[in-house]
């Protein structure tokens, strides 16, 4: 019984721990739901990309082409992205409640070859607590406010009328 007990204290003390590991979720219109942490992130491919702050001043940023997490998770893109799926769109949401949206041609490689990275590291360093741990960059654009700060979810969905 002691033992019992002591497997079960230390196993909710594991879960606990794993709850504190901050990941983002992919989930909607999605073959396969996914939940990434930053050591999932770093196996993926990597992509860096330039944004400049509200100052003007560039940094480069480092993370994964949001395309390969969405092809991990079996969103239609590439040859699929066609049809009825040109209505689809990525919703990105944030810890403060920020969202932003994008639709997924925005995104896709045979539609534009600007790419979007859910970017982990700033100047070679991890992103400062309240811009982190993920940010979106989407360079080359005017405004940098789709660039969001403390994503924690990735929603696709489907634009109907
Ligand atoms: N989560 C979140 N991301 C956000 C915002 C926000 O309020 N919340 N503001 C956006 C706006 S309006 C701008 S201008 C940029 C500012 O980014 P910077 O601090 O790198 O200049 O962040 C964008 N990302
Ligand atoms: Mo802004």
């Amino acid at each position: 019984m002691k033992r019992l007990l002591t497997m079960f204290f230390c196993l909710a003390f594991v879960t606990s721990l794993a709850q504190k590991i901050p990941s983002i979720t992919i989930r909607g219109e999605v073959q396969k739901e996914l939940e990434l942490n930053a050591s999932d992130l770093l196996k993926m491919e990597r992509a860096s990309a330039i944004l400049k702050d509200r100052e003007g001043i560039s940094h480069q940023y480092e993370g994964v082409p949001v395309t390969r997490i969405l092809d991990t998770a079996g969103v239609t893109l590439g040859k699929q992205l066609r049809g009825e799926n040109l209505t689809k769109y990525l919703l990105v949401k944030c810890a403060d409640g920020y969202e932003v949206l994008f639709s997924l041609a925005e995104l896709d490689s045979s539609f534009t070859d600007r790419v979007v990275i859910l970017a982990d590291q700033i100047d070679g360093k991890a992103i400062p607590e309240g811009r982190g741990p993920f940010r979106l960059i989407v360079p080359d654009e005017k405004a940098p406010a789709r660039s969001s700060f403390e994503v924690i979810a990735l929603v696709i969905g489907f634009a109907r009328d």
